[in-house]
């Protein structure tokens, strides 16, 4: 029997034997069961050592589609089903986002389970089952509004198991339960994605928009995935679920290190815990607690967790470095405190230093601190970055532990971001390189000898004139935009921060239209996408997704310009939309303040699918330029060093780049200008344009000449398509690198060990 009448029986058979007269709805969920029954299959016997990745945030998206594509299913499955007159297209669509991460960090995490199920290693998720994922985000009056985005379902990839545990907080204890999310390797092994939840979450207690009771703890322990710069009241909270997530966790890997022979005295040869970002910290004490519980004495225990745990920094922004006010933590977690003062006093013993301290003077406690006295390794996610750390922010450490600090340059899996996203460009490639690229990313290189083929360079370009098409179909169809599928798309998606400098691509967009209306039209339309959710309580960066909305509003309604120039702000960005917007893209926006983007992850994704970049010298742009070469990149901006130094200096002035360039005076005075003010709010546009004449904190300024340049450059070019798509090609070639396995494969290699 083949393997495609052993699935199609297989799927009649959950399907009753009547898969024709399935409706969609039970299709998706007998193809739920399906994948769950084959992904058990490979769940294969354990070695000694296993990874356990913990993150407050796993942004994992859909997966159906990709679960299928890992089995080695995909095509069977779409057959069969095209075979009964369905459209597995549109069942995938049923499905609804787990949106269970903030950005970057959280999808990364999501990639990375992805990659170690491919390497065949054992390696398992544990975080938290939010209810409610990132806020859906709706726009009215040209802002941003947050309602909740549910996501579970009756049926869903959680699988209940019978693991629970009970959690003590100061004052209460719940019972836990665990759930899993099986995750498929590539033609490999299985592994788990634990997610922890308490059965009294009361969905019911939520209020207007997002609004709920932040001190009712045991019903919203929970229920909401934090949104990462929130008010004062919802910190408690946020301890409060980091504390549920790392004790059930420590309590997991400990009974699971034990049932595989571990007697907890050699617990680093059982495990190993990577540490992403500072919210899962509190493990490292809690853990300590727990040997101790077990009798084992504290300098042993404090041994043991030091060999185990490894910790990835993934920012250097101050306000997003977690400090833990003492009085919160003897409120919410009493136990940990003996054991985190006592880890103070002897890191106090051993260094002088205030900037070594965990706890500080004003009482609290540097999560990120505590991380590298008691972790055995400290990375960066790109070498930029890592350089940063170790010659800025995390100096005095670098200085006392030099062995530790590593470089990990962040990676994408290829099975979502090329696979599942780009059908086209995907089909195309095995047929030109054949298949070996799926498993060993760096064959990809073998385009390069095609790199003057005009046959292979119109091939290209087609694949992407169709993915336009379908984004420009979608746009239309889920919020009613019209762009021109023949306009260069210029894309920027990611989390509205201003360090990611949206407000410097919108202050070109208005250049734009200000000369458009003067009369000079660009060779080829132009049309900028943005995607972006702002934090709930960050004013700025609403007020930035304000003044893009309104430009959005004043240039397409605008008959002159409209057909040269269009903007589009695409509602609720998420990994489902990032699906089919970058496969679209022409030029891949990357232009935050350089030393500021840790790594950027979308970045690899853009150039992976075709797309070039124009960006600064920061995070993993740096790598890609170095790949790439300066044929194939758009350049510009002021380095690191130079950021750096007029920080440390304190030199930065706005006010004179605005005073002293008649372009930027335009474009940022147009902010403020009637045109705007008639379809905006004058509290907003004002502030934003205060915020950038006379504060501006991440330098847009400082860089727009150089990026308005530029950006002429990459248009100019655009008008030789065969030499375009050239640059396109060396791009997807040269992203072999940034694949997820590479980047896995190296935490193994020099961190894990497993
Ligand atoms: C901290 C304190 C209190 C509340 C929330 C937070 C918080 C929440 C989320 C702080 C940070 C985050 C998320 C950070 C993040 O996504 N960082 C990104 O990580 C990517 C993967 O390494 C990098 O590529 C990006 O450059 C980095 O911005």
């Amino acid at each position: 029997m083949n393997e495609n009448t052993r699935i199609r029986e297989k799927l009649e058979r959950i399907c009753c034997n009547n898969l024709a007269a399935c409706t969609d709805r039970q299709l998706y969920e007998a193809l739920l069961t399906l994948v769950n029954d084959m992904a058990k299959e490979k769940e294969t016997q354990e070695g000694k050592k296993k990874v356990y990745y913990i993150s407050a945030e796993f942004l994992i998206g859909k997966l159906l589609s990709n679960n299928l594509i890992n089995l080695g299913i995909y095509e069977d499955v779409r057959e069969i089903l095209a075979r009964y007159g369905k459209d597995l297209a549109r069942i995938e669509e049923l499905e609804p986002e787990p949106s269970l991460g903030n950005g970057g960090l959280g999808r990364l995490a999501a990639c990375f389970l992805d990659s170690m199920a491919t390497l065949g290693m054992a390696g398992d998720g544990i975080g938290l089952n939010y209810h409610y994922g990132l806020f859906l985000q709706s726009f009215a009056d040209n802002l941003q509004k947050e309602t909740p985005n549910p996501w579970l379902e009756e049926k869903s990839w959680l699988n209940k198991t019978e693991v629970t545990y009970p959690i003590q907080f100061g004052g209460f204890t719940v019972q836990s339960r665990m759930y899993d999310i099986l995750v498929t390797g590539f033609e490999n092994r299985t592994n788990r994605l634990h997610l922890f939840d308490i059965e009294t979450v009361d969905e019911g207690i939520v209020g207007e928009g997002i609004s709920f009771d932040k001190e009712d703890i045991v019903k919203n322990l929970t229920l909401f995935l934090y949104p990462d710069d929130s008010d004062d009241a919802g910190r408690r909270l946020r301890g409060y679920q980091q504390y549920f997530m790392v004790s059930n966790g420590a309590r997991l890997i400990l009974d699971e290190c034990r049932a595989r022979g571990s007697n907890l005295y050699d617990l680093p040869e059982y495990a190993a815990i990577q540490i992403n970002d500072t919210h899962p910290s509190m493990v490292i004490p809690e853990l300590i607690r727990l040997l101790m519980e077990e009798g084992i004495p504290m300098d042993k225990a404090i041994d043991l967790v030091s060999r185990t745990c490894a910790y990835t920094n993934h920012t250097i922004l101050a306000e997003a470095l977690e400090k833990w006010p003492m009085d919160y933590l003897y409120q919410v977690v009493p136990q940990l405190m003996p054991i985190i003062r006592e880890l103070d006093t002897r890191v106090k013993e051993k260094f002088a230093g205030e900037s070594l301290a965990i706890i500080d003077k004003s009482r609290r406690v540097h999560m990120a601190n505590l991380d590298i006295h008691y972790g055995y390794s400290v990375n960066g996610v790109a070498n930029l970055h890592t350089e940063i750390l170790k010659n800025n922010e995390l100096n005095d450490f670098y200085k006392i532990y030099p062995e530790k600090f590593n470089n990990k340059t962040n990676g994408i899996t290829f099975r979502r971001w090329l696979m599942h996203c780009n059908h086209g460009l995907c089909g195309y490639l095995n047929e030109l390189i054949g298949t070996g690229w799926q498993k060993d990313a760096g064959e990809l290189t073998k385009l390069l000898d095609y790199a003057k083929d005009p046959a292979v360079l119109t091939k290209l370009l087609a694949i992407k004139q169709e993915n336009k098409r379908c984004l420009a179909d979608y746009l239309k169809k889920t919020q009613g935009v019209e762009i021109d599928e023949n306009s260069i798309f210029d894309i920027q998606i990611k989390r509205l921060h201003e360090y990611k400098r949206q407000q410097l691509n919108a202050l070109y967009v208005i250049h734009k239209y200000l000369e458009i209306k003067g009369g000079k039209r660009p060779a080829t339309p132009i049309t900028v996408i943005f995607g972006a959710k702002a934090a709930p309580a960050y004013v700025i960066a609403k007020d930035i997704i304000h003044l893009i909305l309104c430009l959005q509003q004043v240039i397409n309604s605008d008959p002159a310009v409209s057909p040269y120039l269009k903007v589009v702000m695409v509602e609720n960005y998420n990994v489902t939309k990032a699906e089919k917007l970058i496969p679209a893209c022409d030029i891949s926006e990357q232009i935050s303040l350089a030393s500021k983007e840790a790594s950027g992850t979308g970045n690899m994704k853009f150039m992976l699918n075709g797309a070039v970049t124009l960006g600064t010298m920061d995070g993993a742009n740096v790598e890609i330029a170095e790949l790439v070469g300066e044929d194939n990149i758009y350049i510009f901006g002021e380095s690191s060093d130079t950021v750096i130094g007029h920080y440390q200096k304190a030199d930065y002035v706005s006010k004179k780049y605005y005073e002293e360039n008649e372009d930027i005076q335009e474009a940022v005075d147009f902010i403020i200008s009637d045109e705007l003010l008639a379809v905006g709010k004058k509290e907003n546009l004002m502030r934003l344009h205060k915020e950038l004449v006379s504060k501006d904190w991440f330098m847009t300024l400082l860089d727009y000449e150089s990026y308005a340049a530029r950006k002429e450059e990459a248009l100019a070019d655009y008008e030789d398509r065969l030499s375009w798509a050239g640059k396109m090609l060396v791009n997807t070639a040269k992203a072999g690198f940034f694949s997820s396995d590479r980047t896995i494969a190296e935490y193994n290699r020099d961190i894990w060990h497993v």
